[in-house]
C-alpha cells in the first residue's frame, strides 16, 4: 500500500511536470490533479500510520489478578498431554508457505530471539477485558528470520486445538503482523504460558479484538490470499459464525 501510496504521488507529479511552473499550477486540470494525489497520500497515510500507533501499555500494578481463559482452555490430545507436563520440549513452531526459509523452531529457539515484553488490554467480544504482562519475540522477527516472500499478503496462525470439532486459526495482514506490538508470547506474568491462555504459545496482536490473538500455536504460515484457508473468512469465529475478519481496535 506505501508503494501505491508513492506511485500515486509521483504519478501526480509526473502529470504536473517536474517542478510545475505557475502557468500549469494556474490551469484547474493541474490543480485538480495536484489536490488528488495530495489527497490520495494523505489519506493512506494517515491510514497506515494509524494503523502503527501503539495499543495502551500499562503499569505492572494494572495487571489482573488472574487472566481468565475463554474458549478453547486446553488441547484434546495425548501428545499435548505428555508435552504440558515436560515443558514442551518437542513443540515446534513452523514459520513456512510465502518464504524462502521455512523454520522448525522450538521454545528454546523462541526465547532465544529478541524479546519484547508488554502489559496491555484485552477485549474479548463477549464483554469482558483482563490486563495482562506478555513475552515474546516479535512476530516480525520471525517472518524476516523465513525471509517472507514479497507476494505474501496475510499471516495465517495455525493452533493445536478444535473448537466445537473444528480447528481454530486466524490471520492477519502484513500491516499487523509487523505492527511492533505483534508477539508470539511464551510467557503471561513472567511465568510460561498457563495452559487455559495458550500454552506453550499464543499470538498477541494488540490492536485487534481477542478471538484474532491465536492460542497453541503450531505454525505461522504465509499466504497470498485467504481464499484456499479454512472456509475463506480468515479465521475460525469469521467461518463459524461471521465475525468481522478486520477486528481492529
Ligand atoms: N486456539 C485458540 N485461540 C483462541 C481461542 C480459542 O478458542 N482457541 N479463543 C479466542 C478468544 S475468543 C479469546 S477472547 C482469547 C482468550 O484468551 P485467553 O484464554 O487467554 O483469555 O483467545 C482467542 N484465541
Ligand atoms: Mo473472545
Amino acid at each position: 500500500m506505501a508503494d501505491i501510496g508513492r506511485r500515486g504521488l509521483l504519478a501526480g507529479i509526473a502529470a504536473l511536470g517536474v517542478g510545475a511552473c505557475s502557468k500549469m499550477a494556474d490551469s484547474d486540470t493541474a490543480r485538480s490533479i495536484f489536490n488528488a494525489a495530495e489527497d490520495w497520500h494523505r489519506a493512506a497515510h494517515r491510514t497506515l500510520a494509524g494503523r502503527q500507533n501503539l495499543a495502551p501499555e500499562y503499569a505492572p500494578e494494572d495487571r489482573s489478578p488472574s487472566f481468565r481463559g475463554n474458549g478453547s482452555l486446553t488441547v484434546d490430545s495425548d501428545f499435548y498431554r505428555q508435552q504440558l507436563g515436560q515443558g514442551f520440549p518437542d513443540w515446534r513452531l513452523m514459520v513456512g508457505g510465502l518464504v524462502e526459509r521455512p523454520l522448525a523452531l522450538s521454545l528454546t529457539d523462541i526465547r532465544a530471539l529478541p524479546q519484547r515484553t508488554q502489559i496491555t488490554r484485552h477485549d474479548c467480544v463477549e464483554g469482558w477485558s483482563a490486563i495482562g504482562e506478555w513475552t515474546g519475540p516479535q512476530l516480525g522477527t520471525l517472518l524476516d528470520a523465513a525471509k517472507v516472500r514479497e507476494q505474501a499478503n496475510f499471516i495465517v496462525l495455525r493452533c493445536a486445538d478444535t473448537l466445537y470439532g473444528r480447528e481454530y486459526y486466524e490471520s492477519i495482514d502484513m500491516v499487523d503482523a509487523y505492527h511492533p506490538q505483534t508477539i508470539i508470547a511464551h510467557a503471561l506474568n513472567g511465568e510460561p504460558l498457563p495452559e487455559k491462555n495458550g500454552a506453550p504459545l499464543r499470538a498477541r496482536i494488540e490492536r485487534q479484538l481477542g478471538y484474532k490473538h491465536a492460542k497453541f500455536l503450531t505454525g505461522i504460515e504465509a499466504v497470498a490470499s485467504l481464499d484456499d484457508i479454512g472456509a475463506g473468512k480468515g479465521g475460525f469465529w469469521e467461518d463459524f459464525a461471521g465475525y468481522q475478519w478486520y477486528a481492529g481496535i
